[in-house]
């Protein structure tokens, strides 16, 4: 089927897939760097991420500096369609300075920002509350030592004002999203004690106001990690909560729940009390949150939603995953090629007359057609949109992917 006869289908049910097309080119994604070289950084001392946290494998070709990680970056970008943004840690710091955590500044991230301003791009930013000699016990900003919190609240602040001046160089409003993995192996006695310590830090770092026209602050929630299974401090309801009150976005992670919840139903429930989302899309599986997305039903879900929720406008979507078993560039380039198909194919259904005929109270039909619906031709229009823009898709894109990653495979 070629793209017109596609065009002709969608259009049989009232869709233009034209328009589908150019809404899909204005959403970008919030490309993680982490996946690049397994959630390492290039403090002085990075070893393994901790916190709960932990990407498996060996394969070869991991970026070893930052040099490497914006080379491997501009490679996905350069076999995605639309422009993006890159998600930074603070622990990826671009500095021959070694800095701790509680003495980071902007000028540690300028050749990031240089390199954004080049490309047009916009950045992202998370401070790094894990990987420390101070978070080995996997408390930070709710650790019962008042010296420790002090140091992760300065890390903190900073992380908001790098991120403010980032926001402010780029022209475009940074999201600081702050997850802490501070958490409980055995039941705890007090937690209440523990959430006091946490919501008291996190107004410390929150105290200082920054234009949201440079800066967007973000709490990502968490069901549990791994050494972290009895009690997470900075669980959903906690986090739900503090983003309500202080008018801030709520990260929900797709990783971070319950198996058997369904996170795209929160976006609704949850945009309406607070101003903005940040979604971290990601692939949970056993007790590990983070695996490369695929296009199963959780990520078009969620993508439906964002559609026919109308919730483009307010969510920011970042992914959040790290395979170190495969090649870091295939999965980033999968990993967004599956979020934007994914956002394709919803703005590519009959919106309106399947909100009509729910409202009617025809479940029937609503049923009979969202299954007949599945079977129209998504592919020929992502295939259109690669093709606009002179991008592989199939066995070539699998070529291309190859050819990079051999070209890296040499790296210590
Ligand atoms: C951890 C959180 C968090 C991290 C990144 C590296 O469970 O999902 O978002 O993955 O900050
Ligand atoms: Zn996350």
């Amino acid at each position: 089927m070629t793209y017109a006869q596609a065009k002709a289908r969608f259009a049989d049910w009232g869709v233009d897939t034209e328009a589908a097309i150019t809404a899909l080119l204005q959403i970008p994604i919030s490309v993680h760097c982490w996946q690049g070289d397994d959630v390492r950084g290039f403090e002085a001392k990075s070893g393994t991420s901790g916190g709960g946290i932990q990407a498996t494998g060996n394969h070869p070709g991991r970026a070893r500096t930052p040099d490497e990680l914006r080379a491997d970056v501009d490679f996905a970008y350069s076999l995605l369609p639309g422009k993006h943004r890159l998600n930074l840690h603070a622990c990826y710091l671009d500095t021959p300075e070694t800095p701790d955590r509680d003495a980071i500044e902007y000028r540690h991230f300028t050749p990031w920002v240089d390199w954004a301003r080049d490309r047009g791009l916009g950045l992202d930013f998370n401070p790094t509350f894990f990987a420390h000699a101070k978070a080995d016990d996997n408390l930070t900003l709710s650790h019962p030592n008042q010296g420790i919190r002090d140091f992760w609240i300065e890390h903190g602040t900073r992380c908001r004002e790098i991120g403010a001046e980032i926001g402010k160089a780029l022209g475009s409003p940074v999201v600081n999203n702050i997850w802490v993995p501070d958490g409980y192996k055995d039941t705890p006695v007090d937690r209440m004690a523990a959430r006091q310590r946490l919501q008291a830090s996190l107004d410390a770092i929150f105290a200082a106001e920054h234009a949201k026209t440079h800066l967007l602050d973000a709490v990502e929630s968490k069901l549990f990690g791994i050494g972290v299974e009895a009690c997470t401090v900075g669980s959903h309801e906690f986090y739900l909560g503090y983003a309500i009150r202080k008018q801030i976005l709520l990260c929900l992670d797709m990783g971070h729940f319950h198996p058997t919840e369904n996170i795209a139903d929160k976006l609704s429930a949850t945009a309406l009390s607070v101003p903005e989302l940040l979604l971290h899309v990601s692939r949970p599986m056993r007790w590990d949150s983070d695996h490369v997305i695929l296009q199963n039903d959780d990520i078009l879900q969620m993508a439906q939603e964002l559609v026919f929720a109308n919730l483009l406008g307010k969510t920011h979507i970042g992914l959040d995953f790290f395979d170190a078993t495969i090649s870091r560039t295939a999965a980033w380039v999968v990993g967004v090629r599956n979020m934007q198909k994914a956002l394709l194919r919803a703005l590519l259904l009959p919106q309106s007359r399947l909100k009509q005929i729910e409202a009617a109270g025809d479940f029937t039909a609503r049923l009979v057609l969202t299954e007949e619906l599945r079977d129209l031709p998504f592919a020929q229009v992502w295939q259109e949109v690669c093709a606009r823009a002179d991008l592989p898709v199939g066995g070539a894109l699998l070529g291309a992917l190859e050819t990079y990653q051999a070209r890296v495979a040499g790296r210590g």
